[in-house]
Parts: C-alpha cells; structure tokens; sequence
C-alpha cells in the first residue's frame, strides 16, 4: 500500500492536503512533510489556523485558510492525513480530487478514500507518511524529518503512551538521523506556553471534579474563561491529561464550549476503559486511549451523559 501511495503522490501533478478540524501535532506534521517533501505542487488547506505551537514546522506559513469547502480548487490527489471520517474536514467534496487518498491511524477510521493507508497500531499518521515518502526512494530533508517526528513525538505524548513500540522508536531514531532535533521540538511544544494558555489552565483546574469513585475525573472550559484569559480554544491542547493524571483515575473527561455553539468533548483513559466507544455513543470515534466527540448541548448535561455512558464501562 506504501508502495501504491508513493507512486499516486509521485505521478500527482497537484496535491492538495487535508486534516482534522481543531488539528494536532500529528495532522499539521503530516501535511507539511508532504509540503516540504513534495514542495510546490502541495498545497495544504485548513479551516482553522495553523496553532501556534506548531508554526515553528516549516511550510506552516504558506497553509491555506478556507472559510468555505467552495474555495478549494480541484486537484488529482486529495490528500487527508489522520481523520478518520470525512465529515472531520468541514465540507469536504472528495468529487473535486481525481483520487481521494487517505493516510491515518484511527481505529474507527471509516474508510473513505478512494485509496486508504489505515493502520491502528500505528503509534501516529506521521509514522506511516514516514514509511510512504520512504517508499519514494528519493532523500528525505531535515524539514520533513522534523515534521514527521513532531508527529510521532506529540501523538505518543512524548513517548508515553501504550501505542509506543519499539517500530516507534526505530521510526524517530530514523528521523533524528536525518536531521530532526528532539531537544527543539521538545522546547517549542511543551516549553514555550503562552502566558493566556497557564491563566486558563488555572481557570480550567478550578472546575476539577471527580465521579464514580473517583475513577473518572472531569475538568471544563467555558467562553467566560476565554475571554478572562484572552485565550483561545487552540490553548486547550492536552489539558484533558490533567484529569486523567490524577492517582486513581482511569478516565479523564475535558469538556470545552465552542463559540459556535455546542460543546466539544476529549476523553482519555489510562487502558482499561474503551473511550472510542463511548464517543462513538454520541457520534464521535478516536482511539481506545484517546477520543472525542461534538454535542449541541451545555457543559452540565453533557457531564451528566457522559457519566452515565461511562458507569458501565469503569466497573
Ligand atoms: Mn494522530
């Protein structure tokens, strides 16, 4: 499939890039070492901002802001990195693209391209473009290399998770060969907040609760604590291992408002627990340690399902 992929990409006179809405480490690593690898037949488009954390990879400044799905123009290749479902990159039309190829990692992954490279044991998506742009033959740069290894660095959470295997560490050995600095990624992902981001992390803790004997732990954000803090809803990346760093605690819940309504939910549980399940409950899907999911309802009601969605499951 590598192989398939490789030669789709090569042959592709334009390739234009996609990923998550709210993206990641993993999604914005994915699509700029496609940019960097491939250059300027790449174009990369997002309906969000490229966060700030992640502006440090090269190509970040050239991603293309769309308001509206009409404003992408057609290309041979459609590429989506690390997005399960189509319905993730708001209004996508894969009609547009001679070929819809998808790259990703999430178990719940709904197969969607007209050609998928999906492998939930993947530790990252960044870890299987690694192994496509390998199979190209041609070298690659430090820049992919830092792209790709921000990638697997931040969707492993530094390594810790139980998605690290020993191919996960021969993948970032590989790509600090080639050039990437783990000291420098380290520094600009979890060393260089900024200021809003600590003040609403103090609001965000204020709101810490713990459920079901303490095996689940819950923590919120509201449009009142954005506005105190001058932060934004990028600001809240990771706060949800707060709740789940917690001794005791096997499922973390962070629950954040959105400005356009409607809440946005990220689970994370320690192992036991299948949170891909219960976002799938209420239309959402991840990865059994990692999930989420959207809901148009308040803060208090949606704790409320959530608890009761997961009382089955921690007993
Ligand atoms: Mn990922």
């Amino acid at each position: 499939m590598r192989e398939r992929i490789a030669e789709i990409l090569d042959n592709a006179k334009i390739i234009a890039c996609f990923w998550h809405k709210n993206p990641d480490g993993d999604a914005v690593g994915a699509a700029l070492a496609v940019k960097n690898f491939y250059g300027d037949k790449v174009r990369v488009y997002s309906r969000d901002r490229v966060p700030e954390i992640f502006r440090f990879l090269s190509g970040s400044e050239e991603v293309i802001v769309y308001k509206d799905f009409s404003e992408v123009e057609p290309a041979d290749v459609f590429l989506v990195v690390d997005c399960g479902d189509e319905r993730r990159v708001p209004g996508f039309d894969g009609s547009k693209a001679g070929t819809v190829v998808v790259i990703d990692h999430h178990d719940t992954n709904t197969g969607f391209g007209d050609v998928n490279f999906v492998d939930p044991e993947s530790s990252s998506t960044c870890e299987l473009v690694y192994q496509v742009l390998k199979a190209t033959g041609r070298p690659i740069d430090a820049k992919v290399a830092e792209c790709l290894y921000t990638g697997v660095y931040t969707d492993t959470g530094g390594f810790k998770y139980a998605d690290t295997k020993p191919e996960t560490f021969q993948a970032a050995k590989e790509l600090v060969e080639l050039g990437a600095e783990p000291w420098k990624v380290a520094v600009e992902i979890y060393e260089s907040n900024p200021l809003r981001r600590i003040k609403l992390l103090g609001e965000c803790l204020g709101t810490l609760q713990l459920h079901l004997d303490g095996k689940v732990a819950s923590l919120f954000v509201t449009l009142d604590m954005y506005e105190r803090t001058g932060s934004l809803p990028e600001d809240t990346e990771d706060f949800v291992n707060y709740a789940r760093g917690i001794k005791g605690v096997e499922v973390g819940i962070f629950i954040r408002e959105r400005h356009e309504g409607g809440v946005k939910v990220s689970l994370r549980s320690k192992g036991r627990v299948n949170v891909a399940k219960v976002a799938a409950q209420l239309g959402g899907g991840g990865h059994v340690n990692a999930a989420g999911c959207e809901l148009d309802s308040t803060v208090e009601e949606t704790l409320n399902r959530l608890i009761s969605l997961l009382e089955k499951e921690v007993r």
